[in-house]
């Protein structure tokens, strides 16, 4: 295996990813129109007809879907084959009540596990490689997607999905996995659980991490690096889209890759649904140019962040998206002032803190309270202990500076914060109940 897995569509010159993607895209809007009520009458209703889209420069003229479509047209509303075409579902959690239920071809499921597959390569994977697949197996698109991928690329794979973290260990150590594929939650407790059981970095097999599904900080992956002695590799999807490898970092580590000729990106002002110009920091919406059975025409994915353009130095030529802070829905509004529980893990983990915290919201005479829980690491056990006012109390003043209004801190046991194996649940929001 060279440095891409398909170099021809990687390395594409800019002029020629954007023909295929209008060839595609005037393909694909006929597909959806003929096939799928729902869509046609969101076309019919804005005026605009297939022929109306020639290209890629026509696209602003299609409607959005969004995750409220979704819902309406929940189960089947949005499936744009005959069923007898459809070889697979997947879903998402539905913890907050707002299941999707993803169809794919066979063709789907191969230009998904190419993606995949890319991913895999890029952090420098090939058919000798050992590969620790520890994200969820069923429902959820992580542990399927990297499976297959890492099929494509020929490495071993070990289907372990997430949980029983000693048996991931052994697995780890006996069979030499040389790359681990979890949620960077569950990386950051698999190097906590190898360095209380006397793992030095040097000691641990794996060269790579891919690590995903959910938001995280630089501060995080430089944690992790050092902690399991590896790079540390960024991956990004959504089920509604297909699942991981939408887009996947290189070795520049500088943002992720879209798969450009599967999927075309923009990002609008989530407020008025205007496009921005690449470099501006928008809500992502994305235009499956290919795939068949789901494919969903500019979807919302309420994910913010910045596309750039700027030359890679591993040759790859798609648009790079910075690493999403989050989902708007996940910003927390507390007395006003916008706050992502990103901005916490950073000032955590730069004043030495480990990424295990919890925040806790609720509401007290009509105001509402603001409670971080950070644990201390056992080593500083006795000091922390001595000290812990003085210590809470300058972690809540860096925290301050960082959101602009005053957390309660408070430091907690060791191992007194729920450890994650999937999507971290980093937010306790009571403030919804009353
Ligand atoms: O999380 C797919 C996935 C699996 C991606 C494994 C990467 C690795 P969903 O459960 O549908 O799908 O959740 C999608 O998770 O809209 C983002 O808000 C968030 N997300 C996914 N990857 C990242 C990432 C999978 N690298 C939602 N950074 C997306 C930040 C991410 N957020």
């Amino acid at each position: 295996m060279g440095k891409y897995y398909q170099e021809e569509f990687e390395t594409m010159p800019l002029e020629e990813i954007r023909k295929l993607q209008s060839e595609k895209l005037v393909e694909q809007v006929k597909h959806v129109y003929n096939n799928v009520e729902y869509y046609r009458n969101l076309m019919d209703a804005k005026g605009v007809k297939p022929e109306d889209i020639k290209g890629i420069e026509d696209l602003h003229k299609l409607p959005f879907l969004s995750k409220a479509d979704l819902r309406e047209a929940y189960p089947k509303g949005l499936l744009a084959v005959p069923q007898d075409e459809v070889v697979r579902i997947q879903s998402t959690s539905g913890t907050t009540g707002k299941r999707v239920i993803a169809y794919y071809t066979q063709d789907d499921i191969d230009i998904w596990e190419d993606c995949c597959a890319r991913a895999i390569v890029a952090v420098g994977g090939s058919e000798k490689d050992v590969c620790q697949v520890c994200y969820g197996y069923g429902l959820f698109t992580g542990g399927p997607g990297l499976n297959g991928g890492s099929h494509r690329v020929g490495c071993m794979t070990l289907p372990m999905s997430s949980g029983n973290t000693e048996r991931q260990i052994q697995f780890m150590m006996d069979l030499e996995a040389s790359i681990i594929c979890c949620t960077p939650s569950y990386a950051a407790y698999i190097g906590e659980t190898l360095k209380e059981m006397g793992y030095k970095p040097e000691d641990i097999p794996l060269k790579a991490g891919i690590f995903g599904a959910e938001p995280w900080t630089e501060e995080m992956r430089h944690s992790i690096e050092e902690t399991m002695g590896i790079k540390a590799y960024d991956i990004y999807g959504l089920t509604e889209i297909s699942g991981p490898g939408v887009s996947f970092e290189c070795e520049e580590q500088t943002g992720m890759h879209i798969n450009e000729d599967h999927f075309l990106a923009e990002t609008i002002d989530p407020e008025t649904g205007e496009v921005l110009p690449e470099g501006s920091e928008g809500e992502l919406v994305f235009t499956c140019l290919d795939k068949k059975a789901f494919p969903m025409l500019r979807y919302r994915t309420r994910d913010l962040c910045v596309l750039s353009r700027e030359k890679c130095s591993c040759g790859r030529t798609f648009v790079k998206m910075k690493k999403p802070q989050g989902r708007s829905d996940d910003m927390l509004i507390i007395r006003g002032v916008n706050v992502f529980p990103s901005q916490i893990e950073t000032v955590l983990l730069k004043e030495g803190y480990t990424p295990n915290y919890q925040i806790v919201l609720d509401r007290e005479n009509n105001t509402d309270t603001f409670d971080v829980y950070v644990e201390y690491t056992p080593e500083e056990g006795d000091d922390v202990v001595k000290n812990i006012t003085a210590r809470e109390k300058k972690l809540q003043e860096r925290m301050k500076t960082m959101l602009g209004i005053n957390p309660k801190v408070h430091l907690a046991e060791p191992k007194s914060i729920t450890r994650s194996e999937g999507k971290a649940v980093r937010v306790i929001d009571r403030r919804k109940l009353h």
